[in-house]
């Protein structure tokens, strides 16, 4: 009974939108909508935001040519949850996306359907991850679950599941452009989304960067050495520390032999990992990734039997850099690519181009790779948008904005009312110069992947521009209170601070109004914590036995027992 009701709303929103833009706006007014993301892109390794460790020229002209985000956050830090709050416009609690775990509901409006239906043609190239095929496109080519960056294969529209020869980069931007030069109706407005593997995990990078980016030395972070104490517990207990976590093979590509010649041992899924990337190699990108890895390899077994703990750290801190910004070097010279082929064929001043990531990345705060936590780095993401018609080239905006509201911004600059449901806000007055229109003074984050790999708790909280106030109530219930201007960096916990006692109480009254605003509420998560125990006890959960589950479990009963 739900489709076709579902259709039957989508046909009559259609109609009224279409009825709306003729008398409102000229057709051919509707601008262009690129929505361009990667995948784990840190904003600290985009030049516009920060110069310390690359140089992105091409990502950067969009800033240049519009406008840069510096507060720009994601409601829950973690790939498929945010890809889902993108289309749908609503918090992961509504979508039902809390995770990477379960599949997307397929039954939700998502943005791209609605466009669609409003005469858009519609296209998405390259990584979603949502366990199904994507509704409202004309055209798609994706990858497979995470994707591979060799050889990769995609799950295509047309042509069932293909394998294309060559580096994922390229060849999302080859079917990128090949689209808008060759498939697509020129005489229709189009939303086109340009989504990279680049830059997750194992970060291989293309073979025309290898031996650049292997010499590199990078600038570390002040807080590589944190040890988690001033914080709640789960800062201390998460696994995703580059020294204790990140595998020598897997991820730092030391040769599975030259291991064990050093009695070094694995950690994680070490050497399956690095025979998994590696097996995908054709015969020459083999003796090419041999060649480069060798002399690391070589350098490291020379350095190894002096190295102490922070020696260790500081190698595959540097080794985690080169390759994870060595895959941007290609993402950035593809984007040169795509923006080269719109201004030259005149695509350039009404077509909304949006550069972010599906959430920030660690690279080397407090010790970390990877995301989920509240913490800046993981929570704030890269937000760049450009559309000469309507943006005042190199502004920038410290506006409180999210993965949230995509999908308002987008019906709202076509000229199609948003259904009512959805949870963002339109970015357009922000856009447009009429910032004093824009009220939105706290978002809220959930995160929910927990215990999962990386270990991080569960946790929700308000932020507000000098606040976060977070409450991880899994296992043992505890408050954080970060002070964002006083304490950039992030190491303190101020809650028990006689100090902040309004400050505190004001946070906690203004949390539960907008976990109300957003319909958020305990039945609702204790859904998904429900269903996500039930597989993790079953083993069933990527990265985490069934004996960790169990042992959180027995923790979190005694804790309440207490
Ligand atoms: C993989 C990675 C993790 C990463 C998740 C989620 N491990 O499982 O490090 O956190 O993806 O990433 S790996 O050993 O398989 O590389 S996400 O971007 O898809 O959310
Ligand atoms: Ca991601």
């Amino acid at each position: 009974m739900k489709k076709p009701i579902i259709f039957f709303v989508l046909m009559l929103m259609s109609g009224i939108f279409s009825c709306q833009n003729i008398s409102n706006q000229p057709e051919s007014k509707q601008p262009n909508i690129i929505f361009i993301m990667s995948d784990d892109h840190a904003y600290q390794a985009i030049s516009a935001y920060d110069n310390r460790l690359i140089h992105t020229p091409n990502i950067d002209r969009l800033a240049e040519m519009g406008m840069l985000f510096t507060n720009a956050s994601v409601t829950n830090s973690i790939c498929a949850p945010s890809r889902a709050t993108i289309l749908t416009g609503k918090h992961s609690h509504l979508n039902g996306k809390v995770d990477n775990h379960f599949q997307f509901d397929t039954t939700n409006i998502t943005f791209p359907q609605i466009l669609q239906e409003a005469g858009y043609q519609t296209a998405l190239f390259g990584k979603l991850h949502f366990g199904n095929n994507p509704k409202g496109f004309d055209q798609f080519k994706i990858l497979p679950g995470q994707g591979a960056y060799y050889n990769p294969e995609f799950i295509t529209k047309y042509e069932g599941n293909i394998v294309v020869d060559g580096y994922v980069t390229d060849i999302v931007t080859d079917m990128t452009l090949d689209w808008l030069d060759k498939e697509r109706d020129k005489e229709q407005p189009f939303m086109l989304m340009y989504w990279h593997k680049a830059p997750h995990r194992s970060w291989l990078m293309a073979e025309r960067h290898l031996e650049e980016f292997t010499s590199r030395t990078f600038p570390e972070p002040e807080t590589l050495f944190d040890d988690y104490s001033g914080r709640t517990s789960p800062a201390g207990e998460a696994e995703m520390n580059i020294l204790h976590h990140m595998s020598w093979a897997g991820d730092h590509k030391v040769f599975p032999e030259l291991m064990d010649e050093l009695g070094i041992a694995e950690i994680g899924f070490d050497k399956a990992r690095y025979a998994y990337e590696y097996s995908r190699l054709n015969e020459s990108q083999k003796e090419n990734f041999l060649k480069v890895y060798g002399k690391v390899n070589e350098d490291f077994a020379n350095a190894y039997p002096n190295m102490s703990e922070e020696d260790k750290m500081r190698w595959k801190y540097q080794r985690y850099m080169q390759d994870y910004l060595g895959t941007i070097q290609a993402v950035d010279e593809n984007m040169g690519r795509l923006l080269d082929y719109l201004e030259a064929n005149d695509l350039m001043e009404n077509t909304i181009i949006v550069y972010t990531s599906d959430q920030g990345f660690y690279l080397g705060e407090h010790g970390w790779y990877d995301k989920r936590f509240i913490y800046d780095e993981s929570f704030k993401t890269p937000l760049l948008i450009s559309w000469p018609n309507r943006i005042k080239a190199g502004s920038r905006s410290d506006e409180l904005v999210q993965n949230l509201d995509f999908a308002q911004t987008f019906l709202e600059a076509a000229g199609i009312e948003a259904p009512s449901d959805m949870q963002g806000e339109s970015l357009m007055p922000i856009l447009t110069g009429n910032e004093d229109q824009w009220t939105r003074d706290a978002v809220y984050y959930h995160y929910y992947e927990y215990p999962a790999e990386h270990m991080v708790n569960r946790h929700y909280a308000i932020v507000t521009k000098d606040y976060k106030l977070v409450h991880y109530y899994y296992v043992e219930d505890q408050w954080e209170l970060l002070d964002r201007k006083k304490d950039p960096l992030e190491l303190k916990n101020f809650y028990g601070d006689p100090e902040y006692v309004e400050i505190k109480a004001d946070l906690h009254k203004r949390l539960e109004e907008l976990r109300v605003k957003y319909k958020d509420n305990t039945a609702i998560s204790q859904r998904y914590i429900d269903e996500f125990m039930d597989d993790a006890l079953d083993g069933k959960i990527f990265g985490i036995s069934k004996e960790k589950a169990n042992e959180i479990i027995q923790r979190r009963e005694s804790v309440m027992r207490d």
